[in-house]
């Protein structure tokens, strides 16, 4: 069979690296069949185009999985192939998880899928292959017979070395003037890679919003520290063939879960030489740890995603998030940024508990930490969480089904403590206001009065000009003109540093310089002109 997996475009950004599923569904295929990937955010493609592909190509099965936020786009394309073509369609991932019944056509809606996976399929994707080339596919595969996770303890990882990464190179569209530019900084890489690399699965915190402990399960499940480090390992040298910075992004969904073992992992990280720039997701309380911080420094980390969601302990507490204690945010924060560790920080605007003001309340709290790359998002009921069924059941969802509609960034729900127009509003007012200019100068201006080096100062003017330009869809090349117009003056000065290299530089986790320290008058006086 010739299979084709794809991941729906999710038509809000093109994703800054491939999605994992795909790969390890075809390091499961049995042999014999020819698997290809086409990932929608990185070559994006019409649905008739899908189409003509699988028809072209002589596709015998489609496999796709998404998000509840690409469901509506994944139906169409799932519908069209089914009416289109003779290939099979088979969907999986937390959404069709949570809804299976949806796309079998079970719940009023028209049938788009031959086959539905519900949840982990890693152990049975080659039994679905097999009944799929016999033309027996099941209905549903998942729970039901096969209620046991895979452990993870024998895990196949995917050969990086065999993909071609060109789609996903983050320096594709630099033109040719900017790369010399880089070139002239000191910057030693012709691509940049962000490659999704497992260590566990699992987490127990539970949080009202979240979909990870239903789908995942309460209990931890990890690869061998062995297992990770050849993967690591096989990454360096596509780095050195590619004269590429590749940087993982561990997608487990609390990585520090299991501190113990995660220290066991970074230690073997620097040990075997196989240290590589990493991002990853770890619960604030989870960082209150010296040792692991100095240990992730150590190891590469750099940016750590955070779900702090809130500043409020009584939003905390309605979001099953009350181990979040906002009293020790900056100094958590400010040891991390010791080690030139700094925090991707997501925040949730309309939990139970909020109120108007929210937005100027996060800035202000913002303001009093070191530099983060704050995200916001509005609370939204994503099917089969604990916060669906609690909305659902007091009368208060407005869009049960919202995935079919469409409207990112539009309220689902009715809040308790705003109407819908304001609410959507106070979303847009934090990232407003935590993306203006002075914010950015302020951002760089920390950097630089603390002697951190070009690398945090690069890293961090590019990210949060790319934040700023996707979350608020910048689309159009006008848009990015205007939005670099705006920074220039700390565009240019990062640049006039990295040129000619000048600027104070201090050893990571060296006791900071007191002037401008958060909370100090500088900083003080910075913040208020934020406010
Ligand atoms: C990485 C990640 C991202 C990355 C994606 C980019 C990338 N290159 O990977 C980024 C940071 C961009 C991202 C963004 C968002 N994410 Co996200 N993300 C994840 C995360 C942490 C890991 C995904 C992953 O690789 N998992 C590991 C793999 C092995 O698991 P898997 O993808 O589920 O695949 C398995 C099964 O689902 C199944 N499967 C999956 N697909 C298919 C397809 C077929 C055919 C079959 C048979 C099986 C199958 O088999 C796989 C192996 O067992 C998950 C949480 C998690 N731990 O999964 C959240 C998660 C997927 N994200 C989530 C959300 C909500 C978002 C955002 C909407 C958040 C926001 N408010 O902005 C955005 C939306 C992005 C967009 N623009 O559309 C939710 C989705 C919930 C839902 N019902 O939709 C999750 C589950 C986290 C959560 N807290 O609930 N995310
Ligand atoms: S800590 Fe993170 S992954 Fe775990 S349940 Fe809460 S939001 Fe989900």
């Amino acid at each position: 069979m010739h299979i084709l997996l794809y991941v729906p475009d999710n038509h809000v950004s093109r994703n800054f690296g491939p999605q994992l599923w795909p790969f390890i569904l075809k390091e499961r295929t049995p042999a014999g069949h020819r698997v290809t990937i086409i990932d929608g955010n990185a070559r994006r493609l019409s649905v008739a185009e899908i189409v003509q592909f699988v028809r072209d190509e002589g596709v015998d099965l489609v496999g796709m999985g998404f998000m509840t936020r690409m469901a509506r786009t994944a139906y169409q394309v799932a519908a069209a192939v089914r009416a289109e073509t003779s290939a099979r369609v088979v969907l999986g991932g937390p959404h069709v998880t949570a809804v299976p019944d949806e796309p079998l056509g079970r719940t009023g809606l028209a049938r788009v899928a031959d086959t539905v996976v519900i949840g982990e399929a890693d152990d049975i994707w080659p039994e679905i292959v097999a009944d799929a080339s016999r033309g027996a596919l099941a209905d549903t595969y998942g729970p039901d017979g096969h209620g046991v996770k895979p452990t993870l303890e024998v895990y196949k990882a995917v050969d990086w070395e065999s993909v071609d990464l060109g789609l996903f190179d983050l320096m594709r569209f630099a033109p040719n003037p900017l790369r010399r530019v880089f070139t002239a900084m000191g910057i030693p890489f012709q691509k940049i890679y962000v490659i999704p690399v497992e260590s566990g699965r699992g987490c127990p915190y539970a949080c009202e919003f979240c979909s990870v402990t239903g789908f995942f399960g309460r209990d931890l499940r990890f690869r061998s520290n062995e297992s990770v480090i050849a993967e690591l390992l096989s990454l360096k040298r596509v780095a050195a063939r590619d004269r590429a910075l590749v940087s993982v992004f561990f997608v487990d969904d609390n990585f520090a879960i299991n501190r113990i073992r995660l220290k066991s992992l970074l230690r073997e990280m620097i040990a075997r030489d196989a240290c590589v720039p990493w991002t990853g997701q770890i619960s604030v309380n989870l960082l209150d740890d010296e040792e692991l911080v100095e240990l992730i420094h150590r190891s590469g980390g750099h940016f750590i995603f955070m779900g702090l969601e809130s500043v409020d302990p009584v939003s905390l507490k309605s979001a099953h998030k009350a181990f979040n204690k906002p009293a020790d945010y900056a100094r958590i924060l400010e040891r991390m940024a010791r080690y030139d560790i700094y925090a991707i920080t997501s925040f949730i605007v309309g939990l139970d508990g909020d109120r108007p003001g929210t937005a100027a309340r996060l800035e202000a709290e913002i303001a009093k930490w070191p530099p983060v790359l704050p995200v916001f998002g509005l609370l939204t009921p994503y099917p089969a969480t604990p916060l669906y069924d609690k909305l659902k059941a007091s009368g208060r969802l407005l869009r049960p089904t919202h995935w079919l509609e469409s409207g990112s960034f539009k309220a689902t729900f009715q809040p308790e403590g705003f109407t819908t127009e304001s609410f959507e509003a106070e979303m847009r007012e934090a990232w407003t206001r935590t993306y203006r200019p002075r914010t950015f100068a302020r951002t760089q201006r920390w950097l630089v009065e603390r002697g951190k080096g070009m690398d945090p100062q690069i890293t961090y003017l590019v990210s949060r000009l790319l934040f700023r330009g996707i979350y608020f869809q910048t689309a159009s090349p006008w848009a990015w003109v205007r939005l670099l117009g705006a920074n220039l003056p700390t565009i240019a000065s990062v640049v006039a540093r990295a040129l000619f290299r000048v600027g104070p530089r201090r050893e990571p986790g060296a006791a900071a310089p007191t002037s401008g320290v958060p909370g100090s008058k500088s900083t003080s006086e910075s913040d208020s002109a934020a406010a």
